[in-house]
C-alpha cells in the first residue's frame, strides 16, 4: 500500500468529523468521486461525512447514484471546525468558491486531483496530473486500500470518467478504458449510465441547438465561434457541451469557442481542438486546462470585446 494511502486511512480512521468538496458548479468526476468517496467511507469505516458544494449542480446529473447527499454549502452549518476534509477535482484554488473557509478551517485537508495546479491546497496530496479524470484516481485508492464497495461506487466512478473524458474522447491513455473495463465486470451498464445522463431541460437543448444555428466560421471555417447571450445562458445546463460538440462536428473545424454571458462584466470562455492544443490560448485569456478542452473566466462586459480578443488569439492557426 502507498504511503500516501495509508497516511489517509489514519486521517479518516482518527476523524470525528469528515467533509467532502470539489470544485463549484460541480461536473460529473467532481460531483460522483466526492460521492464515491462518501459511500467508501460509509462503507469501509461505518462514518458518516458530510458532502457539500458551491454553485449549481447541472441537471443532467439529478440522478447518479446518491445525489441527495449532496448539499449546497449554505444550507450545511459549517461552523465547527472538520477533523478532516477532502477537496477532489479542484484544479485551482479560484474554483472552489464557497466552501473555501470550511476547508481553511479543517484541522486536515487531503486533496485527490489530476489537475496541473503550482498552489496545492492539501497537507496530503493524492494528485496525479496525467490522469483523465479525479475518478481513475479514486479507482485505484479504493484497489490500494482494499476498500470494498458496492454498485453505487462502481456506478459513481464510471460516470466520473465517461463525463470527464467526453465518453474516452479526451482519455489521455488507456487507464481509464482499463478501469472501465473493470468497472463494467462488476455489473456497471454503460448504456444505463449513458442514458441516465440524457437528463436535460427542453429548453437547455433548444437553446444549445439555436446557438449552433447561429455560430460563425473564421479562418477558412477552421475556427467555430458560438455566443450565448445572457438569456440564453440561463437555459443552459453545465458548459453547453452538446453545442461544443455539434460544432466540432462541422467538417473541416479544428477549433470550437463558446463564449458565455454568465452575468454582468463576466464572460465564460470554453475552448475544444481538434488537434493542437488551447490551453495555452486559455492561459492567456487567464483561465487553463487540458490539451484540447480549456476554457477562461474574462472579466469585461461586452461581449463584441472579448469575442474580437479571443479571434485575434486564433490568428495564424
Ligand atoms: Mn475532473
Amino acid at each position: 500500500m502507498k504511503n500516501e494511502t495509508k497516511l489517509f486511512i489514519e486521517k479518516i480512521e482518527s476523524a470525528n468529523s469528515i467533509l467532502l468538496t470539489a470544485h463549484k458548479n460541480p461536473d460529473g468526476d467532481a460531483l460522483c468521486t466526492m460521492l464515491a468517496l462518501y459511500q467508501l467511507i460509509v462503507l469501509n469505516y461505518e462514518k458518516e461525512a458530510v458532502c457539500i458544494y458551491d454553485g449549481n449542480v447541472p441537471e443532467a446529473l439529478r440522478y447518479v447514484p446518491l445525489r441527495g447527499r449532496a448539499h449546497f454549502f449554505a444550507h450545511v452549518d459549517l461552523t465547527q471546525p472538520f477533523d478532516l476534509a477532502v477537496l477532489l477535482d479542484y484544479g485551482t484554488t479560484n474554483n472552489i468558491g464557497g466552501t473555501r473557509n470550511a476547508l481553511d478551517a479543517a484541522k486536515f485537508l487531503v486533496e485527490i486531483d489530476h489537475h496541473k495546479n503550482d498552489n496545492k491546497l492539501g497537507a496530503l496530496c493524492i494528485d496525479d496530473d496525467t490522469a483523465s479524470a479525479t475518478a481513475c484516481l479514486v479507482y485505484d485508492l479504493m484497489i490500494d486500500a482494499g476498500w470494498k464497495y458496492d454498485d453505487k461506487v462502481l456506478n459513481l466512478l464510471a460516470l466520473g470518467i465517461l463525463t470527464d473524458t467526453g465518453n474516452f474522447k479526451y482519455a489521455r491513455d488507456g487507464r481509464p478504458l482499463r478501469i472501465m473495463g473493470n468497472l463494467v465486470d462488476g455489473g456497471v451498464e454503460t448504456n444505463r449510465l449513458l442514458e441516465l445522463l440524457n437528463n436535460k431541460p427542453r429548453k437547455t437543448i433548444q437553446t444549445e441547438a439555436r446557438v449552433v444555428a447561429d455560430a460563425e466560421f473564421l479562418y477558412k471555417n477552421r475556427l467555430a465561434i458560438a455566443v450565448v447571450d445572457s438569456t440564453a445562458y440561463k437555459n443552459l445546463d453545465g458548459r453547453g457541451e452538446n453545442a461544443l460538440s455539434l460544432l466540432g462536428q462541422v467538417k473541416g473545424v479544428e477549433y470550437i469557442v463558446l463564449l458565455k454571458e454568465q452575468k454582468e462584466n463576466q464572460i465564460g470562455v470554453s475552448l475544444r481542438s481538434k488537434f493542437l492544443p488551447v490551453n495555452k490560448i486559455a492561459e492567456q485569456l487567464g483561465g487553463g486546462g487540458h490539451m484540447y478542452a480549456a476554457g477562461a473566466v474574462v472579466h469585461d462586459d461586452n461581449l463584441e470585446n472579448v469575442k474580437n480578443r479571443v479571434i485575434e488569439l486564433f490568428k495564424g492557426v
